[in-house]
């Protein structure tokens, strides 16, 4: 077992990884580490495999993954992720953006204070202001609000993990950007924080655009619902959807009254008419939806993973065959 393994996700960056590689080597070397280094390229339409290739050339330290097409830096991670030999993962950049001198700070800090993760946070962050930085702010405040994390970088790609961590966490989608808060969720909640420096970009350019905005902000509600709602969603849509039936229901009623006992004959004139209906339709199909989400969620039951941090005897059974007296009982 190695005592580092570095995980480095990475999408064209064919000119930073040469410098990045020998860069890590040094630091380790420096440092009397043993390690690993696991590229996963991911469809990059650069020369950044072939780069990769030349690095692993003679150097057993040096492994790569390469994806056949685009998955995104969540698949990235993940994939990496498995391969992972070290007791300690670090997770950086390609891009030389994220400083490897920082290794042996995180990774003191994570064995020290036993902890389970070490983010890194790019206190004095050389990026763009408007399309990075104050974005950045924003998605972290409302983030630690939500979850109650108290990170002040979440999606920062410099970070330490202790291996346990890494291995048993799903990161999909672009999920990558809430990795604290998968973990959390999972039972591994000892995180903690530590100024890395940040460095402009050196090489190529940025991957993620604006389109990362909006995708970014819809994750955060995807991730929201999905650690309330997954496994119930009746209770979400249900609920909701007996209310405003409930709501409808109510008018309906009273309009109805209206009509056989206070005379009011033209129901269609007024908008509650309108409003009632709605909202019973409304509710109805709230309902539904609720009904509907059950019986998926229920048919993929088995797919959701229970975290079991340790075990004294005793192993899962997948399969059971009756005791031979049921057999020689007919
Ligand atoms: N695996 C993978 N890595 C990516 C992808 N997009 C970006 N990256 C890597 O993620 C890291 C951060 O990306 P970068 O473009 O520098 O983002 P920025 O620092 O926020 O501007 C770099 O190492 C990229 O190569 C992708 O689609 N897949
Ligand atoms: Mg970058």
């Amino acid at each position: 077992m190695e005592d580092i393994s570095v995980v480095i996700p990475l999408y064209n960056e064919e000119e930073s990884l040469s410098e990045l590689n020998d860069w890590i080597f040094r630091v380790m070397k420096a440092n009397h580490f043993t390690f690993e280094i696991i590229y996963v390229d991911d469809g990059s339409n650069d020369k950044s495999w072939s780069v990769i290739q030349k690095l692993a050339a003679g150097n057993p330290q040096v492994k790569g993954l390469r994806f056949r097409r685009n998955y995104g830096k969540s698949a990235a991670l993940n994939e990496g992720f498995k391969l992972c030999n070290g007791e300690v993962v670090i997770t950086m950049d390609a891009d030389l953006q994220d400083s490897p001198d920082e290794i042996p700070g995180l990774r003191k800090m994570l064995i020290e204070n036993n902890l389970d993760i070490v983010s890194g946070w790019k206190k004095k962050r050389r990026d763009a202001i408007f399309s990075k930085k104050i974005p950045s702010k924003f998605y972290n405040w409302t983030t630690r609000k939500l979850f109650r994390i108290k990170l002040h970088d979440m999606n920062c790609g410099l970070k330490a993990y202790r291996v346990e961590v890494v291995k048993n966490i799903e990161v999909y989608g672009e999920m990558h950007r809430y990795i604290p808060v998968i973990a959390k969720w999972a039972g591994f909640t000892k995180i903690g924080e530590k100024v890395v420096v940040h460095q402009k970009r050196k090489y190529g350019v940025t991957k993620f655009g604006i389109d990362r905005f909006i995708k970014g902000y819809l994750d955060l509600f995807t991730i929201n619902f999905v650690s309330r709602f997954a496994g119930r969603p009746m209770h979400f849509f249900g609920g909701l959807g007996s209310l405003i039936f409930f709501v409808g229901f109510i008018i309906a009623g009273y309009l109805t009254y209206a009509k056989f006992f206070m005379g009011v004959f033209r129901m269609t004139d007024r908008p509650l008419f309108y409003f009632g209906l709605l909202a019973m339709v409304l509710g109805t199909q709230l309902f539904l939806a609720g009904f509907i989400g059950e019986l998926i969620s229920k048919s993929n039951r088995p797919n959701i993973k229970y975290q079991i941090k340790e075990r004294i005897g005793g192993q899962d059974v997948k399969e059971k065959t009756n005791p031979e007296w049921i057999k020689s009982e007919k």
